[in-house]
């Protein structure tokens, strides 16, 4: 039987969870109904802030800390507050959030608060260097801070590519945006391996990356060669997430139109890592996006779909369950 969802008064998605100060936090999206038309590139995903959820045990209740940021109280936002993250450092909190810059292109951009709760105080201009969506913080045991990113079809990174783009204003440390890739399409091809997601190391203060953001390999175990982009039921979509268990890191993402979420495991935060399998098989609705977490010495996967709409692609409600790692550390639903 599927969970009941975790928030009702609202509709919400991509749960990003966490434990600070021995509670759990969630942040999510927050859907809203809109009268955009439905298309393959997320357009009718046209949110405008966050709110930032609570819960002091695993059966709840859950408490809704109100609006922690809003598209108006960030300059550089167009539109489309999509998936965020949040993560703690130096007892300091940081909302990273991706959205449309004022031309239309993703970008990823840090808030700051003193509480995980919120409210955040943008920073006035996205990350530099970052590009595309769903970010996914994560602060390893030594204290180095990660961000995983992006997405592709409407989350845009095929549009990212190394080129001469020295002076374009699209420039981003040697990479330029290409415009006519944008929309439902992706590389293909006998040969063509899939596009991979990024990470970057952040900086201390937690609101720029040290260098440029590299390539995150996800490898087919048959091979020890990169997942191929023809190969849909394995190749990274978009919802990053990280997560650490008895000293392996685990890359969970969504392969996007076959819907599943699944992961990769790796000796480092910056890769490469081996598939291994799936997490989730479809829920209701087009999107899956997730969040692992350890609570009080069980593990939690935060996920979403769309049986409080009745179906309805962009207003999803977000639902956890208890996973395990058996004894080889692979993943399963309890
Ligand atoms: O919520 C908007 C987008 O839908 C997210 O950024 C993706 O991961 C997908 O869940």
């Amino acid at each position: 039987m599927s969970p009941k969802p975790l928030v009702t008064h609202m509709y919400t998605a991509d749960p990003s969870a966490h434990v600070f100060n021995d509670k759990l936090y969630i942040y999510p999206s927050h859907d809203r109904e809109t009268d955009i038309k439905f298309n393959d590139n997320g357009d009718q995903y046209d949110m405008v802030d966050y709110h930032v959820f609570s819960m002091d045990s695993p059966d709840g209740p859950v408490t809704d800390h109100g609006t922690v940021l809003t598209a108006q109280d960030v300059p550089w936002v167009s539109k489309q507050m999509w998936a965020p993250d949040a993560a703690e450092k130096n007892g300091k909190y940081y909302l990273y959030f991706p959205a449309r810059d004022t031309k239309g292109i993703f970008r990823i951009g840090v808030a700051v608060s003193s509480t995980p709760e919120g409210p955040f105080v943008p920073e006035p201009s996205y990350i530099p260097g970052s590009y595309s969506i769903d970010p996914a913080s994560f602060v390893d045991t030594d204290g180095q801070a990660y961000l995983y990113f992006g997405g592709i079809w409407g989350g845009q990174l095929q549009c990212w590519s190394e080129g001469t783009g020295k002076g374009s204003e699209y420039d981003v440390n040697g990479l330029i945006f290409d415009e006519s890739k944008s929309g439902p399409q992706e590389p293909k091809g006998e040969g063509v391996i899939a596009l991979s997601p990024r990470v970057g190391q952040l900086s201390d203060d937690m609101l720029s990356f040290v260098a440029p953001p590299v390539d995150l390999r996800i490898l087919a175990p048959e091979s020890g060669k990169p997942v191929m982009a023809d190969d849909h039921e394995r190749r990274f979509f978009e919802a990053a997430w990280m997560h650490k268990y008895n000293g392996t890191y685990y890359f969970s993402y969504s392969t996007g139109d076959t819907h599943y979420l699944v992961y990769a495991t790796g000796s480092s935060p910056l890769g490469p890592f081996t598939y291994q399998g799936r997490i989730l098989e479809p829920v209701l609705g087009w999107t899956t996006h997730h969040s692992i977490v350890e609570f009080r010495g069980k593990w939690y996967l935060f996920y979403h779909d769309c049986e409080l709409s009745d179906g309805v692609d962009h207003l999803r409600s977000v639902k956890m369950r208890e996973i395990v790692h058996d004894e080889e550390g692979k993943i399963s639903l309890a």
